[in-house]
């Protein structure tokens, strides 16, 4: 006996090497996993609950590897700032940007940061996403950036979501640090990271002309491993630092930009299993005229994922449907690319093997669509077709 079946349905299960297609199918639950899928007719058993799906789509409860949603503020004056000539590293550099943003986090309470992220999870979550990414990075202090990791997990205990939370102290460096960026990664390695075991899933650095260095992330990397966390990068965005060929050495789940990574720093990633993490959303956001060499990923084997990146900088987003446009649009992913980016890849890129398929003994996380072919999906721009979620069988 199963705890629910949905059927009449047509299933996009993500395995094999495209959308590994089931149409006119059927996916039952039992304690919260698939324990059963394929063609309609051939369903097994009885269920205590039956859905008929009419004809819909189901994909994997989609996952968003890739957010900054908690924060306070917005910056919709340095978006008018830069469309009157200004560029993002000038802000940045002159105190605005990322730290403007951490100033108004480090001035919000925890119910105020709450407040200001549930309707931007809710947004992401009204599309399909059943898990999501959270980093910190907006503190660059140990209270404000447990403070934000702390959010993220209450979210997480809020709503029907699951959410993976990455601890990004070393994004910035904060204004009592300016001119000692090596002190400040030291503060991260010793004193912020450790504080944090208990509240991050994962590690992220920015590795960047604008961020740190290599020896500084190598640093940050190390006191990862030592409290056992997984490290991710965001890297080669704003020029190419080698952050692809870092990753594959540090044994890193993902580098996420990559928009100006070198292709041999590619084969290592590609080697290593390292995903990369596509985020086309802030590309068209900045105007950025580098785009991540796809055609050299594909070469050297590299699982791409998708994610939004949603953040107030440089990606004002509330919608990965969107991003799987943007990504086909502006980095011609196939359809099957992007799909499989936010859903198979992006477990990859957050670790995690328990989801992103359909597959018996996965968690039965799903998205509804009432759309006639997947590539629908990709195909609107800012159109949402989700009529259902299903959380571990709920
Ligand atoms: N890259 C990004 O996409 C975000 N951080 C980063 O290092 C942007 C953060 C911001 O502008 O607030
Ligand atoms: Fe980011």
């Amino acid at each position: 006996m199963f705890d629910r079946v949905w059927t009449h349905a047509n299933l996009a299960t993500m395995e094999g090497e495209g959308l590994g297609v089931i149409e006119d199918g059927a996916i039952a639950a039992r304690d919260g996993r698939i324990a059963w899928l394929g063609p309609r007719a051939a369903l097994p058993g009885p269920a205590a609950e039956t859905t008929d799906c009419g004809g819909a789509w189901i994909l994997p409860g989609l996952i968003d590897c890739h957010t900054h949603l908690v924060f306070a503020g917005d910056r919709s004056d340095e978006f008018e700032r830069r469309l009157a000539g200004e560029d993002y590293a000038a802000i940045l550099q002159s105190g605005g940007g990322i730290l403007s943003t951490v100033r108004a986090t480090r001035a919000a309470d925890e119910a105020t940061l709450l407040a200001a992220a549930r309707p931007r999870l809710a947004a992401l979550m009204a599309e399909g996403v059943t898990t999501v990414e959270i980093k910190s990075g907006y503190g660059l202090e140990r209270d404000t950036e447990l403070r934000q990791l702390r959010v993220a997990r209450r979210l997480a205990a809020e709503l029907p979501v699951a959410v993976r939370t990455t601890l990004l102290a070393a994004h910035a460096v904060p204004p009592e640090f300016a001119g000692r960026r090596a002190d400040y990664a030291r503060l991260v390695a010793e004193e912020i990271l450790p504080a944090a075991a208990d509240l991050a899933d994962a590690v992220d650095v920015f590795h960047d002309r604008l961020g740190f260095t290599t020896e500084e992330t190598l640093r940050v990397a190390d006191a990862a491993r030592r409290i056992g966390r997984p490290v991710k990068l965001h890297g080669d965005q704003h020029a190419d630092v080698g952050s692809a060929a870092l990753a594959a050495r540090l044994g890193a789940l993902s580098v996420d930009h990559l928009e100006q990574a070198n292709a041999a720093g590619l084969q290592a990633m590609g080697r290593a299993g390292t995903v990369a993490v596509l985020l086309p959303g802030a590309c068209y956001f900045l105007r950025e005229a580098n785009r991540p060499d796809i055609a050299a990923m594909r070469a050297a084997g590299v699982r791409m994922a998708v994610a939004s990146d949603m953040n107030p900088g440089s990606c004002p987003t509330v919608s990965l449907l969107l991003m799987l446009n943007f990504a086909c649009t502006l980095f011609r992913l196939t359809v099957g690319e992007a799909l499989r980016g936010v859903t198979r890849q992006a477990a990859a890129a957050l670790g995690l093997d328990d989801r992103g398929r359909l597959a018996p003994g996965l968690r039965c996380d799903l998205a509804l669509y009432a759309i006639a072919r997947p590539a629908e999906l990709c195909y609107w721009i800012g159109r949402n077709p989700c009529i259902g979620r299903v959380l571990e069988g709920h």
